[in-house]
């Protein structure tokens, strides 16, 4: 039966890789640096989950000497500081929304008593910045468990950050649903032996999401529906009856 949805954070409850973007040419020019990172190029390098991460693969390609000195941690952390003060106002205050439908389900799965998690590889000040307006400062009431980039665990596609979510959710994998939209978070989840649904991105669109329990272009709703009918359900949105009976599938297959 099915008892708990975990959700993913970027890409999946809203489109956020652009303003991740802006954020970090925005903290390059005002730490002084010449770096610009274009669509096509941050395309490439989300294939490295986590900001910090990313900026010291990328400063590793252009820069190798520099990127290995003893002061590139604390540069790399110092950049990092002022692209999350950025992000925050960009996507703070409802100026990003959540992607269609994100906000009905977690709103439907809070009313019916179904545990939540969260388990992304983002700083949780983003995440703040995201939910606070829809869903108010209590926010994190919402979720039995918020696991973050903040945790000392490896970053997706390893499965750390999912464990961790079952942990905190105490349930087994199996139990659960996961919601993600790029290929290293469904290899985190999959290897975690979570069912994964996918609702990728422009920024993910071309990722391998052949593991998916189900791929959709969004989880839909009322005032925007799916372009195509949902296995088991007559609506063209996803609610935790249409969940339940994917779940129920699943087990079936596995058996
Ligand atoms: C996607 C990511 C994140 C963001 C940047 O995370 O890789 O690192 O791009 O966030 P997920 P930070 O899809 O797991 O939520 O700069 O805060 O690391
Ligand atoms: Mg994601």
């Amino acid at each position: 039966m099915l008892q708990a949805l975990i959700f993913d954070v970027d890409g999946t409850l809203a489109d956020t890789e652009s303003a991740h973007r802006a954020a970090f040419n925005a903290a390059f020019a005002q730490a002084g640096l010449d770096w610009h990172w274009s669509e096509a190029l941050y395309t490439r390098l989300l294939q490295v989950t986590g900001g910090k991460e990313r900026i010291a693969q990328y400063w590793n390609t252009v820069d190798p000497a520099h990127a290995r000195s003893s002061s590139a941690a604390g540069m790399i952390e110092r950049i990092h500081a002022i692209k999350t003060g950025i992000y925050e106002e960009l996507v703070g205050g409802g100026r990003l929304a959540l992607r269609p439908g994100v906000e009905r389900l977690i709103r439907e799965a809070g009313e019916a008593g179904m545990p939540m998690a969260i388990a992304t590889t983002t700083t949780p000040a983003n995440i703040d910045a995201l939910l606070r307006t829809p869903f108010g400062a209590g926010w994190r009431s919402l979720f039995a468990a918020v696991c973050n980039g903040a945790s000392p665990v490896p970053k997706k596609p390893a499965p750390d950050i999912y464990v961790a979510a079952l942990r905190g959710l105490g349930l087994p994998a199996y139990a659960c649903i996961a919601f993600e939209d790029s290929g290293n978070g469904l290899r985190a989840a999959t290897a975690a032996g979570i069912p994964t649904i996918v609702t990728p991105t422009a920024y993910t669109a071309l990722d391998d999401l052949g593991d998916a329990l189900l791929a959709l272009p969004h989880l839909g709703d009322p005032a925007q529906p799916l372009p195509q009918r949902i296995p088991g359900a007559s609506q063209r949105w996803v609610d935790l009856a249409a969940l339940a009976c994917w779940h129920e599938g699943t087990l079936f297959d596995a058996s």
